[in-house]
């Protein structure tokens, strides 16, 4: 059975690899599961049959013979789950690495989409300006802490996991702010994901389908 997953047909990023399809590719990559791709327009998100896979009418989803699953964290578990090459065999080192996942998506991401929200959403209102520093501190705070932890270590605990695959997916969202070079370590962090075969592989087939618009 072929996994199908699906991404935006027209990724408002135009290919920098930000929406969250490309996390699903790279854990897919890193584990040598080939994948086809079904991409789906904004009004195609928000119709029935999207809306079946996906409660909340967005990408991506994930389809394995009678499994069909949304949510990256959710998905990203699956697939380390089922395939050797993203969880540690040890039980406890295992839960450390799913422990990490969450600590992206619960965490980390949470201040980072606060940011987003105040340019994107809320750049027109009065009062961003004022709000904007308030984030980016915010984001500061949880980057100091997630930069101390790390240290000078390749990755966060032991052997590159799919807790690295989401925290380093979450931190991209950062670049353009510049945020990330102000922790060296982690900017090295995230520069060691990208360089990864398989996330350049997941890279290339995101933009891959961004071109064809
Ligand atoms: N919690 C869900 C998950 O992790 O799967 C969130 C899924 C999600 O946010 N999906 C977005 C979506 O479908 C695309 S990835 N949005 C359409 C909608 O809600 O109607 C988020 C995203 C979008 C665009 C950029 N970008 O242009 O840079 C980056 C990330």
């Amino acid at each position: 059975m072929t996994i199908t997953i699906t991404a935006f047909e027209r990724s408002p990023d135009g290919g920098k690899g930000l929406a969250r399809d490309t996390r699903v590719r790279w854990a897919l990559e890193e584990v040598g599961q080939p994948y086809e791709v079904r991409l789906v327009s904004f009004r195609a998100m928000k119709e029935p049959a999207h809306l079946a896979l996906h409660p909340f009418g967005q990408i991506p989803t994930y389809e394995d013979g009678n499994l069909a699953l949304f949510e990256t964290g959710a998905i990203v578990l699956h697939i380390a789950e089922h395939h050797a090459g993203l969880l540690p065999d040890d039980p406890n080192a295992r839960a450390r690495a799913i422990a990490w996942m969450f600590a992206a998506l619960n965490t980390v991401d949470q201040p980072i989409l606060e940011l987003v929200i105040a340019k994107f959403v809320e750049g027109d209102k009065p009062w961003s300006k004022e709000r904007l520093p308030l984030v980016m501190d915010r984001i500061r705070d949880r980057l100091g802490q997630l930069s101390a932890r790390l240290g000078d270590a390749d990755w966060l605990d032991g052997a590159f996991s799919a807790g690295d695959l989401m925290m380093v997916s979450v931190l991209l969202r950062l670049r353009a702010s510049g945020i990330l070079d102000e922790f060296p370590n982690l900017a090295a962090y995230v520069a060691r994901g990208e360089a990864r075969p398989a996330y350049k592989r997941a890279f290339e087939a995101q933009l891959a389908a961004a071109r064809i618009f």
